[in-house]
């Protein structure tokens, strides 16, 4: 029993080690470039081609992004970035503040207002999983 136990626990530790390598490996290799460009994902609550366009419109005029792109199904947003120029927090803060949900952060009230209503998550047509 006991030997079962620490082979478990051998087990789990394994696993966690894999996966906290796993995270950090991209951004080791990243360093390696020099003035590197880094990725980053958003997850945000776009719901359509119109969202993309201005999702990917207004991240393409912050500062230090390279290049941006939504995934309409799965909401992702992946950027290109300069870290030396622009960081994940204002990334974030810049999809918030065109009126989307960036990862667990809340849209700002007042852009996600000025949104068409086919935009909204909270609009009924988006509630559906089939959407
Ligand atoms: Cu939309």
């Amino acid at each position: 029993m006991k030997i079962l136990k620490s082979f478990w626990l051998a087990a789990v530790l394994l696993l966690t080690a894999q996966v906290s390598f796993a995270q950090k490996a991209p951004a080791a290799a990243a360093k390696g470039k020099g003035p590197a460009t880094e990725v980053f994902q958003i997850k945000t609550s776009a719901v359509c081609d119109m969202c993309k366009t201005r999702l990917e419109k207004a991240l393409a005029y912050e500062k230090g992004v390279q290049q941006a792109q939504l995934d309409v199904p799965s909401k992702v947003l992946t950027v290109s970035y300069r870290p030396d120029k622009t960081s994940p927090a204002a990334l974030r803060t810049a999809v918030q503040r065109t009126g989307y949900d960036a990862d667990d952060q809340v849209a700002e009230i007042r852009a996600y207002d000025r949104l068409p209503d086919c935009c909204k998550k909270t609009n009924s047509v988006h509630q559906d999983a089939a959407h």
